[in-house]
């Protein structure tokens, strides 16, 4: 395995992880701030920023978001990509991941051939990670034509995510959808931990302590924010929410 994914393993083994996610588009026509943000999260504990987006987060923006992260931090930069656009030859890493509850061969197979070659040429590492949407699954169910998991049907959930690990993926991430109005349910986590070998990562809705502690508790690995700490209106509140995230996630 590269050098990200020993990174992940590594802190595993002491703790449980946060991940702050920047959605390129937001930071358009303010790309240094996704910086100051990237070095605050850094400052404040978070364990790698991931960048991706569903519409608006390809070519340069996402280039110049990319390249502001790491002059402004160390922390290890994951791409969490809509389709083969969402590639930076200045990431560190890429989620090679497939939305196996697509209804659509393109998001589960033909955008990862069409961006294969492109992620070997630049020596991004690719990490092979299982994509699963749970209801409501918001403007990534819809656009990457899920048919969304029930949020009390946990086993289908639970069934999906070890199909993705006997299909060789080393991460599972269950995904609400950012912006959802309430975090993947507990019991939903439970059951797929219980199931799987794999870090589970856990995103979508989660914006508080308690939040993230229940996700935790459950049995989440990682958990991603991107919305509570992008619009938090300025940076001292997105340290502040994001102190608090961390103390529910790392006790
Ligand atoms: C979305 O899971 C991530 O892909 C984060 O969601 O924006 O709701 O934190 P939020």
């Amino acid at each position: 395995i590269g050098k990200v994914e020993a990174y992940i393993h590594e802190k595993l083994e002491k703790e449980k992880l946060h991940f702050v996610l920047l959605d390129p588009d937001d930071f358009a026509d303010k790309v240094w701030e996704a910086g100051e943000i990237a070095r605050m999260s850094e400052e404040t504990g978070v364990d790698a920023i991931m960048v991706g987006g569903s519409t608006g987060a390809e070519g340069e923006v996402l280039d110049n978001v990319v390249k502001a992260i790491k002059e402004s931090s160390n922390l290890p930069v994951i791409l969490f990509p809509g389709s083969h656009g969402g590639i930076s030859k200045y990431a560190d890493a890429i989620f090679f991941m497939s939305l196996l509850n697509s209804t659509n061969p393109f998001f589960i197979t033909g955008a990862q051939a069409l961006g294969a070659f492109q992620v070997k040429r630049y020596g991004v590492e690719p990490i092979p990670m299982a994509y699963l949407i749970i209801e409501p699954g918001e403007t990534v169910g819809w656009i990457g034509d899920a048919k969304p998991i029930p949020r009390h049907k946990p086993k289908i959930a639970a069934a999906y995510a070890l199909a993705g690990q006997y299909l060789g993926m080393r991460l599972v991430y269950l995904e609400a959808g950012s912006g959802a109005p309430q975090p993947v349910p507990p019991e939903m986590i439970a059951l797929v931990k219980k199931v799987i070998d794999v870090p589970l990562i856990v995103g979508g809705g989660i914006r508080s302590e308690e939040q993230a502690k229940t996700a935790v508790k459950a049995g989440a690995d990682i958990i991603v924010t991107g919305t509570a700490i992008e619009k938090a209106g300025s940076l001292e509140e997105a340290k502040n929410r994001l102190e608090s995230i961390i103390r529910g996630v790392k006790g």
